[in-house]
């Protein structure tokens, strides 16, 4: 069968089945802990579109290395090989604390796994994903503001206005940003040819 793929990645515990619940209204399971969502799920929306929530892309505690690598290979190998029939993908991250674990990362010479993350799908799906900057309201306004900042300076190599209209600070927990986040899903979905993207079944 035919299907066409709205997909939503992300690190583990960053707020993807949560955004999932609040935008598209599906009943996803969310979870304190990272490693909530274990599988690649699929579910149907609307004429062939099926929306698919990815189990995080990154370290978990207590999980092993081989497993990890299992998850984030069928990742990739799902991303690479569906690239034709991928609607569109948003990325989500915890925004509060990303300055502080890109900088530990850097410390040891590693690129943060959102920034590799997201140009990962530019290349591969030919468009720049919509993000998701989640969890504003787990810091102060100026750091949110700061690491945005500095979030858009690096997925853009420097260039942060290629990425304007791109990235969306949003908080699934107090809703803030979720409309805008929904429209731009929407408008996306619609430039596509899909008509109701947000209607299950
Ligand atoms: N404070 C705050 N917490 C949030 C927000 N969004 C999600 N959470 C919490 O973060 C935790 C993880 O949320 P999930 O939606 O399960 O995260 P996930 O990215 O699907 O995680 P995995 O399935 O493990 O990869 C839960 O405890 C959520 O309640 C937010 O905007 N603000
Ligand atoms: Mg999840």
């Amino acid at each position: 069968m035919y299907e066409e793929y709205l997909v939503f990645t992300g690190r583990p515990n960053a707020g993807k089945s949560s955004i999932i619940r609040e935008v598209v209204g599906l009943d996803v399971v969310t979870g304190k802990h990272p490693g909530t969502t274990r599988r690649i799920s699929k579910y149907a929306l609307s004429g062939g579109l099926f929306l698919v929530d990815m189990p995080g892309f990154g370290r978990i505690m207590g999980v092993s290395k081989p497993l990890e690598n299992m998850r984030k290979n069928r990742i990739i190998r799902f991303l690479e090989s569906n690239a034709q029939n991928i609607a569109l993908a948003v990325h989500v991250l915890d925004i509060s604390t990303f300055l502080e674990v890109t900088w530990r990362l850097e410390k040891k010479g590693l690129i943060s796994l959102d920034v590799e993350m997201v140009q990962f799908l530019a290349e591969t799906l030919g468009e720049i994903p919509l993000v998701a900057a989640n969890k504003i309201d787990k810091a102060g306004e100026d750091e949110i503001a700061a690491n945005l900042e500095e979030f858009k300076y690096r997925i853009s190599d420097a260039q942060p206005l290629v990425v304007k209209g791109y990235v969306f600070p949003v908080s699934a927990r107090t809703g803030k940003g979720l409309g805008a986040l929904k429209s731009a899903i929407h408008a996306r979905l619609v430039e596509k040819g899909y008509r109701t993207p947000f209607k299950t079944r």
